[in-house]
This record gives C-alpha cells, structure tokens and sequence, in this order.
C-alpha cells in the first residue's frame, strides 16, 4: 500500500458545518417531562452545543489520524509528497487542524458553561447562537487549511503503489526500443498499471524472482525516455524520485533505426540518465539486434560499456540481462533501503 492510500475524503468547510448544524438541530433528548421549564432549556441547549463541538474535534482529530507519519514515509514517497504538495505545507496544515480542534472544544466548553448558569431560556439560546457563531468563524478563517488538505488529499490519494522494500529494476529507454516487451517477457504475471503523478504518465510494474527473492521491474514509458531538457522542474523531481526505490537500472538500445530515433540522441539519453542517478549500476541492452548484421552490432558495442545482446521478442538475451543485473543485487547484499530522503 501506498502510505496515504488511508486518508479520508475531507469536507469543504461550509459543507462540514452544514452538516453537524443539521445533526445538532435534530438531536432528541431525554429530558424528564417534570424538569422545570429553564432547566430543560438549558439540558436542551448544552447538548446541542456539545455535540456540535465534539463532532467538530472529532471529525478534525481523524483526518490528522488518517495522514501517515511523514516523517517515517519511504523517501521515495516523502519526496513525492514533497514535490506534489509540500512537505511543509502539509504539516502546517495538518497541525493547525489540532490547532483548530483545541479552539474548539474551548469555545465548546465555555459555552456550555455559560449555558448551565443561564437564568432563562431565552439567555441559554443567546450564548447557544454565539457557540455556533464562534465555532463557524474559526472553521471559516482558518478553511484554508481545509481547502489546502481537501486537493492534497485529491493529489496523494493517486500515487502509485510500489513496493519499496523489493530489489527493484528500473527500465529505460527511447519508445519504441523494446522496454516493454522487455518487460513482459521478464515478469512471471501480465504487468500491472499505475498512475504516476502528472497525470498522463503511467507506471508498469512487474514482477520476478530470482533465487526465491521477489523482485519487482519497472517501466517507465513517458518519463525516462526523452531528453531531460525537455521537463519542467516539478516533473525532473518527481522523475529522480525514481532513485529512491531503483536498485538498477536496465537502458534499452534500439540501434536499427525501427523505434525511429538515431542512436546518437538515446546515447545522450543514457548520459543524462547515469547523472541523473549517479549512485545506480546501469546495465546497458543492445535490443532488436534480430535486425541487424554482425559488422554493425559491433560497431555499436565498441561505443558501450559491456552491452548485452537481446532480441526482447523472442526471449534472447533476456536470462542474460537479468542475471547482469541481479549480480548487483548480490553486490549489494541486502536490498538498499534509504531511511531518509536525501535532499
Ligand atoms: N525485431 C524486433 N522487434 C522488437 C524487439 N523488441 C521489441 N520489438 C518491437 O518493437 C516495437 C516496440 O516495442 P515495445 O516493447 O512496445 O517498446 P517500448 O520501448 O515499450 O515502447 P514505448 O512504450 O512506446 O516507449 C514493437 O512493435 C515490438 O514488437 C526485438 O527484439 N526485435
Ligand atoms: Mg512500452
């Protein structure tokens, strides 16, 4: 699971108060009948006001409860979260939230203070209608924060659900070179889609094992495969998110021209990708090489470091990368686990 696949749908402030406004007008009461007049007014009015006051401090104290803890979230999503909305802002709301509930169970208590010595029923009303007052202008001038969560709840509800404690392979690559037919012949079940944020990017997860350990591969198309001048900001961060969960990456070379891109720009891709993530092991593939004549593969390998043969659609050199790159995985030892986001 993702680590805010739990944060609840947030209510618009106006919304929020119409909603516990109606509830407390329909409260019923058991009120003895002989009670005298005032003090079943004032029963009647401190419920009113306590149940208002206590929904609210409820209802706020569960959203902050359903966030995770962010400063113990996978980098890789602490990262995200950060880039997407703001790690800071997001704290700042979700502790002014407590800070709102605090007020309110304050005015709450006042209230139905002031209410239990009220000397008729006409004065129990009067300090009712100011609780209410007083509760909707805090909601109202600190909504904001309530509008900031609603959309960050939208944005972060949508991240990708990654494993981030599986030796991971990250494939990249211009289009068309074989990334996903690379993929599909690696993994052991049809892969699975997920959203990646900016919206028209999307994420192939698969999955391996190897010598009984789960290993999970990762295309990427849309998001390294073109050059990275071409991004704004927002999207290179969340592209070199990527870095916190990838053990290693496999680049993809379609030298016969077929994917339509010459090799020069996918050689300039593969540099910006090893700057991109200095501290990753690439292992560079030669695909399709079905099409082409031994002069010119070996033309092409003297340009590359230790390039693996493959034709991905007919399963060709795929045992090959894959054991290329889990040599990594026992270089490593244990699968890489970064505590905290570099930043
Ligand atoms: N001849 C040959 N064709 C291949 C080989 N690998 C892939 N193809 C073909 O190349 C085309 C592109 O392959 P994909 O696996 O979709 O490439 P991709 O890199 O995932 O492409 P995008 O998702 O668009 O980035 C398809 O028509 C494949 O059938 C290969 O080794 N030899
Ligand atoms: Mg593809």
């Amino acid at each position: 699971m993702q680590p805010f696949s739990k944060i609840k749908k947030i209510h618009r402030p106006q919304e929020l108060l119409d909603i516990v406004f109606h509830r407390a007008s329909r409260l019923s009461l058991n009120v003895p009948k002989r009670d005298p007049f005032i003090v079943k007014a004032r029963k009647r009015e401190a419920a009113r006001v306590k149940f208002i006051s206590d929904s609210l401090e409820r209802y706020l104290t569960s959203i902050v409860k359903t966030f995770p803890n962010l400063d113990k979230i996978h980098p890789f999503y602490y990262e995200l979260a950060d880039v997407l909305v703001g790690i800071g802002r997001l704290k700042e709301a979700l502790a002014s939230l407590e800070g709102i509930s605090r007020v309110i169970k304050k005015i709450g208590k006042e209230k139905v203070r002031e209410i239990k010595f009220s000397e008729s029923p006409k004065s129990a009303a009067k300090a009712r209608i100011e609780a209410y007052a007083r509760i909707s202008s805090v909601i109202e001038k600190r909504g904001k924060k309530l509008d900031f969560l609603i959309e960050a709840t939208k944005t972060l509800s949508k991240l990708p659900t990654i494993s981030t404690d599986e030796f991971t392979v990250v494939v990249a690559g211009y289009p068309n070179t074989g990334k996903s037919s690379f993929v599909r012949s690696v993994s052991s079940a049809k892969p699975e889609i997920a959203e990646y944020p900016f919206t028209t990017k999307k994420i192939i997860l698969g999955h391996f094992s190897y010598n009984d350990q789960r290993c999970q591969i990762i295309d990427t198309p849309g998001i390294l495969d073109r050059p990275m001048n071409q991004r704004n900001k927002i999207e290179l961060q969340a592209i070199a998110a990527i870095r916190h969960i990838a053990n290693v990456v496999v680049f993809i070379i379609d030298p016969t021209l077929s994917c339509g891109y010459p090799i020069e720009p996918q050689l300039e891709l593969l540099s910006e990708i090893k700057a991109m993530f200095p501290t990753l092991p690439i292992v560079i593939v030669i695909n399709k090489v079905d099409l082409m004549d031994n002069e010119h593969l070996e033309e092409v390998e003297r340009k590359l470091d230790n390039p693996i043969r493959m034709v991905a659609i007919q399963n060709i050199g795929v045992r090959e990368t894959i054991e290329a790159v889990m040599r990594y995985s026992k270089l490593q030892g244990e699968v890489k686990y970064e505590k905290r986001a570099l930043r």
